[in-house]
């Protein structure tokens, strides 16, 4: 295993056995992934595709002129609460064409987090 593999990976201890689940959603740009990426305890899993001209029209970067890139998926990321209970974060997809996503990733939550840029 190379140090790079190993600074990023961090088992998950055998005591955990409350797997707490929370939803980030906003809308597109408020941050939901760089808020994910900069609190997991893990590598988050990435699904974030460049943005193109054909999504020119619907996906508004004013206030985002830097952002090239959007969640086509989920964020995902992981923070260890204490030993028994870890908190799930699932960063929502915030395009209007991406919210049939929604309904599966709120299933089972125990609440949501609203990012307002
Ligand atoms: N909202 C927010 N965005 C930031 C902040 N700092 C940097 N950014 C930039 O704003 C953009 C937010 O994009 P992203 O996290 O992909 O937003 P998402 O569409 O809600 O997932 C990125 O380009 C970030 O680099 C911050 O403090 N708040
Ligand atoms: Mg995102």
């Amino acid at each position: 295993m190379d140090s790079a593999t190993s600074e990023t990976r961090t088992p998950l201890g055998a005591s955990a056995d409350n797997g707490l689940k929370i939803v980030v959603v906003g809308g597109f740009g408020a941050g939901k992934t760089t808020m994910v990426r900069s609190v997991s305890e893990i590598r988050p899993l990435n699904t974030e595709e460049t943005m193109t001209q054909a999504g020119e029209a619907v996906d508004d970067i004013t206030g985002v002129r830097g952002k090239t890139a959007t969640t086509v998926a989920f964020d995902f990321g992981r923070i260890t609460l204490d030993a028994r209970n870890v908190l799930y974060l699932f960063g929502a997809p915030g395009q209007e064409r991406f919210w049939f996503l929604w309904d599966r990733l709120f299933s089972g939550t125990l609440g949501a987090v609203v990012l307002v840029d």
